[in-house]
């Protein structure tokens, strides 16, 4: 089984980004899987070029992209993407959309293939947060969410792919009073542990565990 992770480069006033760093330290095969790294530009469309070319060369069975949330306590696996880009700040090509829709012929959201639950269950066994997030907001992080979800709706039907928001590392909150962040090794751990789950649950469905949120 081949599983490509990406991870997004720095962007805004942040010089790191905790998703690439993380992604980088990967170890090379988990649980059997081969894993190979990609770092995607936090750029609209842009990036799903990278992802659509990285698919082509390596025709991985699982696409798993990580970017940071910055404020967020935990890491979190996505259940959904939206066709909708909505730019709280400018991409790192100075492109800031405004409620724009995706892909005029995708659907209005997808669902990820991932065993949300069982990742997240599986995190939190190796020590570090999680929960399941219902929403990757409407930046670069959605946005590629949703762009894979559209290639496999249109060309790459067997490819399964999800998102995994991760909080800042510690020197990220230094000048960020009272906002949470998680080391690079804790990332690292988590998101080993949630591979394993992905490849643990191949052709199975997700646990059934509590895991919804009120808000
Ligand atoms: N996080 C941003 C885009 C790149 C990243 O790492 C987001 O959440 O949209």
């Amino acid at each position: 089984m081949k599983i490509l992770v990406t991870g997004f480069d720095p962007f805004g006033t942040d010089k790191i980004n905790p998703a690439i760093e993380a992604v980088k330290k990967l170890p090379d095969t988990i649980s059997s899987a081969e894993i190979i790294k990609v770092e995607i530009p936090t750029i609209f469309n842009k990036c799903a070029e990278v992802v659509h070319q990285a698919i082509i060369d390596y025709k991985p069975d699982y696409v798993l992209d990580i970017g940071q949330a910055g404020g967020r306590s935990a890491l979190t696996p996505e259940r959904v993407a939206i066709n909708f880009d909505d730019g709280r700040i400018k991409d790192n090509a100075g492109y800031q959309p405004l409620n724009q829709t995706i892909h005029a012929d995708g659907q209005n959201a997808y669902f990820t293939q991932l065993p949300v639950k069982a990742m997240t269950q599986a995190i939190i066994e190796a020590g570090i947060p999680s929960y399941v997030s219902t929403t990757a907001g409407t930046y670069v992080c959605n946005h590629i969410m949703y762009q894979v979800q559209y290639m496999i709706d249109k060309e790459f039907p067997d490819l399964k792919a999800g998102f995994i928001h991760i909080p800042f590392l510690p020197n990220q909150v230094l000048k960020r009073p009272n906002t949470p962040c998680l080391s690079l090794a804790d990332d690292i751990k988590g998101i080993t542990a949630a591979i394993k789950a992905i490849v643990e649950r191949d052709g199975k469905n997700d646990i059934e565990v509590i895991g919804g949120s009120l808000s």
